[in-house]
């Protein structure tokens, strides 16, 4: 008889008659590196964050290693809804959110102290704002890191060595300018490209922060590594104003609760990285220069200030500058 009664209640639960089981609304949360990486540590502080507000009733998916596209992409799936949620670098952003442009100028940040300074402060503040009108929710500023050259050409020691290197930028005209002033190719490109790319030859370096050459193993592919520390990038973490809209308050304020557990845990990875990755990419045969007189190549790139700065709100140029101690 209990078997009897035992078949009867699951087919009851089955059909409905039992207590419904919420479903949880899964939302994406898309970035182009790798899973594990300082980005993906950024996601799971997120999605633990989420889980555990909402008592499960929103669930993170991440969707790792430019699964659903490069950055430029994703930033255009937020604004028509096909994608929830990003952690994306500032460079392709300035074309969605021209203000964002200020951030990613060369030589601009003194070090991660002063960038934090500014981004938690007002300015990061007004510049998240500055995403809604755009259809975007910036959430909060987690982070990328500084900047350094690759390629596999030769090492670079001076701006001079630069010259005629073909060499990967994001899809950011001040990024474009600044490695033409300096003599060298530049070729903006989506990093859903670039490993390929390389792999191909038909490009022979990129600049990208520490972490991303560690997640990605680039030694498997780039010989050399300068440690210019050319352009402070930050991460934003953001959000499709469209679904944003659909949640109530309380809801909207556990996303922002999350996106800050997002960016400390980006920085988190990126400072114990800094010192790490580099002791890694020597233990794999990359060549580090790091001594190098990081004044000249600010003097290089200095000509795609005298072109974009004035365009691109040269005022918050200057209180970024001032707001550093
Ligand atoms: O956001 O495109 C880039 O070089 C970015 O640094 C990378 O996708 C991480």
């Amino acid at each position: 008889m209990t078997k009897m009664i035992t078949a009867a209640s699951v087919l009851a639960m089955m059909l409905g008659a039992g207590p419904a089981l919420a479903q949880a609304q899964v939302m994406n949360l898309a970035f182009t590196p790798p899973a594990d990486s300082h980005y993906g540590d950024a996601g799971r502080a997120f999605a633990d964050t989420i889980a555990d507000l909402s008592d499960g009733a929103f669930e993170i998916s991440l969707r790792p290693a430019g699964a659903l596209g490069g950055e430029r992409d994703v930033i255009e799936g937020l604004q028509i809804g096909t994608v929830e949620l990003t952690i994306s670098s500032t460079g392709p952003i300035g074309n969605f959110v021209p203000e964002v442009y200020a951030l990613d100028f060369p030589f601009l940040f003194n070090d991660y102290d002063s960038a934090h300074q500014v981004l938690d402060g007002e300015i990061g503040q007004e510049l998240l704002a500055s995403f809604t009108p755009h259809g975007i929710v910036g959430l909060a500023w987690a982070e990328n890191g500084f900047r350094h050259i690759t390629n596999s050409v030769r090492p670079i020691r001076e701006p001079a060595d630069m010259a005629g290197l073909k060499l990967r930028t994001m899809e950011n005209e001040v990024h474009i300018a600044a490695f033409r002033a300096a003599g060298a190719a530049p070729t903006p490109m989506s990093w859903t490209e670039v490993l390929t790319s390389l792999q191909q030859g038909t490009i022979d370096g990129q600049e990208n922060p520490i972490p991303i050459v560690t997640a990605n193993n680039m030694w498997e592919i780039q010989d050399n590594i300068t440690l210019t520390g050319h352009v402070y990038s930050p991460a934003v973490v953001a959000m499709s104003g469209i679904h944003w809209d659909g949640l109530t308050e309380e809801q909207q304020g556990w996303f922002v609760e999350a996106a800050k557990a997002a960016a400390a845990a980006s920085r988190a990875t990126v400072a114990e990285n800094e010192t790490s990755g580099i002791a890694m990419m020597k233990a794999n045969g990359m060549e580090v220069v790091e001594d190098i007189d990081k004044a000249a190549f600010a003097a290089a790139v200095q000509p795609a200030y005298d072109e974009f700065a004035d365009r691109y709100a040269p005022e918050l140029i200057a209180r970024i500058r001032a707001a550093q101690d």
